[in-house]
Formats: C-alpha cells, sequence, structure tokens
C-alpha cells in the first residue's frame, strides 16, 4: 500500500514553515524508512509497485526529494515536469540513470551510495567468478534432474581460480576490493585496465598490473567487468573483444548491462570460444537475452551484486541521509554533481 504520512512540524526543516516532502519510488529495509519519516513527510511504495512515468510525474509534484534505484530514469523531460524536485537520491552506486547535465541545469542534487557496497559486491564477484569457473550452477543442474550416475574424471572439470591470471575492467572501489581478494585470498596474478593508472603503493599493495586492454582479453585466465557504464563503455566487449579472449577464459560481469554485447556473447558461449560467463547484469534487464537463457555455460543472476541484508539497509540509509543532509542543510553527502552557480540561476529563475 502507498502510504503518506501526516505532517509533523520538525525544528529540523531551516525555514521551519513545513516539512519537506519526499517520494521513495520503491520498497526499501522498514529501519531506513523510518528513519525517513522521523524528519520528512515521506510517500512511500513498500508495496514495490511500479509506477508508470505519467504516475511518478504525478506523486513527484510538490516533492523537495526523490529517492530512485538504478533503473529509473531522472531525465530532462522528468525534471521539467517536476519543478519542485531538488534532490534525487540514488540507492545504488551506479548513476547511469541520471541524466546528470540536465540535472545540474535544472539545480537539482544527485546522489548516490558509494562505499557502503564495496565489500558486498566484491564478495558477490567472487561467487560469481568461482560458480562459473567451477561450474556450479551447471553441475547442481545436472544433479537436480537426477542425471548424475556416478563419478567421472572429467566431470564438470573447469579452468582453476586459485593461482590464474585476472584481468578487472575498471579499477575503482569495487576493482580494487577484488583485486585485493585475488591477489591476496586465491594467490592470482592480477592485471587490469582503467582510465587511469593506480598510484604505485596501491599497485603494490594490490600486487596488480595495468595494462592495455588487448593485452588485458588476452592474458587473462578470467576475465572481471567491473566500470561504470556510460556510452563510451557501451558493448566495451563486443564480438571483437571475445576472439582475443582465450578459448578456456571466463568472463564476468559485474557492472551493467550494456556494457558487454549480450548477443555476441551468447554465440561465442554456445560456439565455446570462450569457457563460460558469469552475469548479473543484461541489456534490457529485467528481460535477459533468450540465447544466454539456452547457452548450458552462464551463470545467470538477477542483479543481485549488493543484495546482503546488511548492506541493501546501508545503502538505503545512505540515499535517506543524503536527503536529510541536503533538504536540511543544503550539503549532500555522496554528490555526483556540483550545483554551485546551477543552482543559484536556477532558484533566480523560478522566483
Ligand atoms: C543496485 C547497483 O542494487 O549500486 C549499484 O550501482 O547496481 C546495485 O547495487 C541497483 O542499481 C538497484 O538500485
Amino acid at each position: 500500500m502507498t502510504t503518506i504520512t501526516s505532517p509533523v512540524p520538525t525544528t529540523h526543516t531551516s525555514n521551519a514553515q513545513r516539512r519537506h516532502r519526499v517520494l521513495v519510488t520503491r520498497a526499501i529495509p522498514d529501519a531506513a524508512l523510518r528513519e525517513l519519516e522521523a524528519t520528512f513527510d515521506v510517500e512511500s511504495n513498500q508495496d514495490d509497485v511500479l509506477w508508470p512515468v505519467h504516475e511518478l510525474i504525478a506523486r513527484l509534484q510538490g516533492k523537495d526529494g526523490v529517492m530512485t534505484n538504478g533503473s529509473l530514469r531522472i531525465d530532462a523531460a522528468l525534471l521539467e515536469a517536476c519543478p519542485d524536485l531538488r534532490i534525487c537520491a540514488n540507492m545504488a552506486v551506479g548513476y547511469n540513470n541520471f541524466d546528470v547535465e540536465a540535472m545540474t541545469a535544472h539545480g537539482v542534487q544527485g546522489t548516490n551510495t558509494p562505499d557502503v557496497l564495496t565489500e558486498t559486491t566484491a564478495d558477490f564477484g567472487f561467487a560469481l567468478l568461482l560458480a562459473t569457473a567451477r561450474r556450479v550452477t551447471e553441475s547442481e543442474r545436472y544433479l537436480r534432474e537426477g542425471r548424475w550416475k556416478g563419478w567421472r574424471h572429467d566431470m564438470f572439470c573447469g579452468p582453476d581460480v586459485h593461482g590464474a591470471t585476472l584481468g578487472i575492467i575498471g579499477m575503482g572501489r569495487i576493482g580494487q576490493a577484488i583485486a585485493q581478494r585475488a591477489a591476496h585470498g586465491f594467490g592470482m596474478r592480477v592485471i587490469y585496465h582503467n582510465r587511469s593508472q593506480l598510484d604505485a603503493a596501491t599497485e603494490q599493495r594490490l600486487k596488480a598490473r595495468w595494462v592495455d586492454k588487448n593485452t588485458l582479453l588476452r592474458e587473462a585466465d578470467h576475465v572481471m567487468l567491473v566500470l561504470p557504464y556510460s556510452p563510451a563503455a557501451h558493448h566495451t566487449i563486443g564480438a571483437a573483444e571475445l576472439v582475443l579472449m582465450k578459448s578456456t577464459a571466463t568472463l564476468v560481469n559485474l557492472a551493467r548491462g550494456g556494457i558487454v554485447d549480450d548477443a555476441a556473447l551468447a554465440a561465442a558461449l554456445r560456439e565455446r570460444r570462450i569457457a563460460a560467463a558469469g552475469l548479473d547484469v543484461f541489456e534490457g534487464e529485467p528481460s535477459v537475452h533468450p540465447d544466454l537463457l539456452t547457452v548450458p555455460n552462464a551463470v545467470l543472476t538477477p542483479h543481485i551484486a549488493s543484495a546482503s541484508t546488511a548492506t541493501r539497509l546501508a545503502m538505503a540509509r545512505l540515499a535517506a541521509r543524503n536527503l536529510q543532509s541536503y533538504l536540511l542543510e543544503g550539503k549532500a553527502i555522496t554528490p555526483v554533481n556540483k550545483l554551485a552557480n546551477a543552482l543559484a540561476s536556477h532558484r533566480a529563475a523560478k522566483a
């Protein structure tokens, strides 16, 4: 059920006239919702109804802030239609759902949830890597289907993870947390590709070496994608890149749908041009390319890399704190855009 809590006067509001109004577009952990309700008049959606855009826009009228998730597009058209909006707090570290330029032009602050999900997401990177290389889900299906008749020396053999070469594309916080696990937990050789090279001390700590993308694809036994989505990152891995990979290699995509050309990947998997893939994100999700659903050598999960109970709560709390800090004190905790003059000119234009 959608609820609108009744207005309660608070000393927090700067003009002390009214409590700020906030829309939470999807269900969030109850504890985070209670924290928001202590400060704001909150319209929530704990039944997790997917609102069409016109309904979302209607609900945003009179709202100062909105908590979004990574699949809700915030663009110029929506901002035009919601002139009261001052902040969009994404409950996600990725914010490719934001048209940041349009938000800045409209004087709307954007925020995300970095750091709180780094370790949980890196854990999941390893879960997918191990499941993919060691054929965990494929062999489980075989067992459940009653096809297991006894031991064979080559049953579900796959490549080793320990001691292998891991190629990480995207060496931000999550990439570094994966490198840490790889080098220190699994004795892997880590090579990485990133726009900027890490400083020497960090490279040494992570035992990681920068290489160009093609070298990474040729040398890696396992390739892990953790770069943010941008138009420039679209199809970072397509047919041409898959050709460079070893036939025994695996590919893990933890990043965003669209970074991999899913059709090209499905063809490479079907033809065994690479050994296997582990995918948590998909082009056009929640739809999944039909060919990926039928190849046996793909481990497919529904965008759950950050889904530990504690981390999802931490993400919601950070998004809530961003709303509170910005609306009550004028300063976001983890901003993704700088408003500066844009905010002033927007306010002037509205006055
Ligand atoms: C989110 C994610 O669960 O943080 C991100 O960027 O991809 C996930 O942790 C997802 O975006 C839903 O908001």
